[in-house]
């Protein structure tokens, strides 16, 4: 995903073509009031919203189909194995790979990186080798290669982070070396919003002779992805931050990669032969699938990426920029407001994190539910990057496709009275 700019003269307001209004009426939760007050729901980098289409289909498939998957050979069964493999097929649609054997079902973003660290890493990387991150990354892409480099005696090398929450990339050049197996890096920053030059970086990768995962938690939400012309060797995200419910996500990696890799896990569903002492493994993608798998899952998420495609996938981020634009400007009015992360809105996905002089960010959040609003305040399992900015904390408001300007109006005009209450 490259920054999105609006033509110069484009109305400061709205500059995607997404009907919002029609679309709030998808999503049964955004019409509740919470604490008396009409919802205004600004916690999407934790997770999205679900609209009625993906809730429809998850319970669809438990009342008219739900058997368990390539086992029987009942009609139910057929029924469930299909609506399976058809939700893996449309994530390798989504992802723009033909071969739906390289999309590997698992919990969401971490369980995927997890598998990475653990069965290539397990494979490939050893004392001296080098993997190198940014102090950007969300937790789930820190401590698996902590676990990594503490199991074989590999290194972590980081690149930092500039004062304006864009990583500092002339010194990824130095970080790279034929040491280095591996670089594991966000493309949009949860904490920040910051979105990274994937296709840039893929390249110095490369060149280096090294692979590249991208964590797409928070990337694959806001636009279409392609793998391909992306760079990535290893893709990881979730479903719960697309529209889709939790519990479902997927790693893609090439074939010819997920090939050489051992197992992940042991047990059902991923064995060919078993004998006493040894066994040997189903094809991709099955080979890293052990277990009953989240079936519900894959059919609510294939389900939610045909709804992101129906409202125009490609619109949501350009949406949620003129959303933070405005959030931004009028947060820059209030008293002893730090913002964090780049100035110029069109190098962020829909994030602003900020600090208030007076008043700690725990504080902010809670003040702000009880007009009905919802922001996270926290390191979001961030902590180099609180860290970095000599912060404990930020408050986070994080938009969405059904987010109005009118909601980004009523969390400023609530950030007036924390300032009237602390100031
Ligand atoms: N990577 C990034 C960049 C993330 O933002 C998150 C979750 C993850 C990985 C982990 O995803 P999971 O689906 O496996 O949990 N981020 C957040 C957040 O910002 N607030 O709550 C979860």
């Amino acid at each position: 995903m490259e920054p999105v700019s609006s033509a110069p003269d484009a109305p400061a307001r709205d500059a995607s073509s997404l009907d919002v209004e029609r679309l709030r009426a998808d999503f049964p939760i955004l019409s509740e009031e919470v604490n008396g007050e009409p919802l205004v729901y600004l916690d999407n980098a934790a997770t999205s919203q679900k609209p009625r289409q993906v809730l429809e289909a998850i319970s669809g498939y438990y009342a008219s189909d739900n058997a368990n998957v390539h086992r029987g050979i009942h009609e139910l069964s057929r029924r469930a194995t299909d609506a399976f493999e058809g939700a893996r097929q449309r994530v390798a649609r989504f992802l723009g790979t033909e071969d739906p054997g390289e999309v590997i079902w698992t919990r969401g973003t971490t369980e995927a990186i997890n598998l990475v660290a653990s069965s290539w890493g397990g494979a490939n990387v050893g004392e001296g080798d080098e993997i190198v991150l940014s102090d950007m990354e969300h937790h789930s892409n820190l401590v698996p290669w902590q676990l990594l480099a503490a199991r074989t005696g590999a290194r972590l090398r980081f690149v930092e982070l500039a004062d304006d929450g864009t990583l500092a990339l002339e010194g990824l050049a130095e970080l790279l070396s034929e040491r280095t197996k591996l670089v594991a890096l966000t493309q949009v920053s949860n904490s920040l919003g910051t979105i990274n030059p994937i296709r840039e970086i893929a390249d110095q990768v490369h060149d280096a002779g090294a692979l590249l995962l991208v964590d797409g938690a928070q990337g694959a939400a806001h636009a279409p992805v392609d793998v391909a012309s992306l760079g990535a060797d290893f893709y990881a995200f979730s479903g719960h931050k697309m529209c889709g419910p939790t519990g479902i996500g997927a790693l893609w990696a090439r074939r010819e990669l997920l090939e050489a890799m051992p197992p992940y896990q042991g047990g059902g569903e991923m064995i060919s032969l078993v004998e006493r002492h040894a066994s040997t493994w189903a094809d991709l993608p099955h080979k890293f699938e052990a277990g009953t798998p989240n079936i519900a899952g894959a059919v609510g998420m294939a389900a939610a990426l045909d709804y992101l495609e129906g409202v125009g996938h490609h619109q949501i981020l350009r949406h949620e920029q003129a959303l933070v634009a405005h959030a931004m400007e009028r947060l820059s009015q209030v008293e002893g407001l730090r913002m964090f992360g780049p100035a110029d809105p069109t190098r962020r996905a829909g994030v602003v994190s900020f600090v208030m002089e007076e008043a700690h960010a725990h504080d902010i959040a809670t003040i702000l539910d009880s007009k009905g609003i919802a922001v996270r305040a926290g390191h979001h399992c961030t902590q180099l990057v609180m860290k970095r900015y000599g912060v404990p904390a930020t408050a986070r408001a994080s938009f969405y496709l059904y987010n109005t300007h009118e909601e980004v109006d009523r969390f400023a005009d609530a950030l007036g009275r924390v300032q009237s209450i602390f100031g």
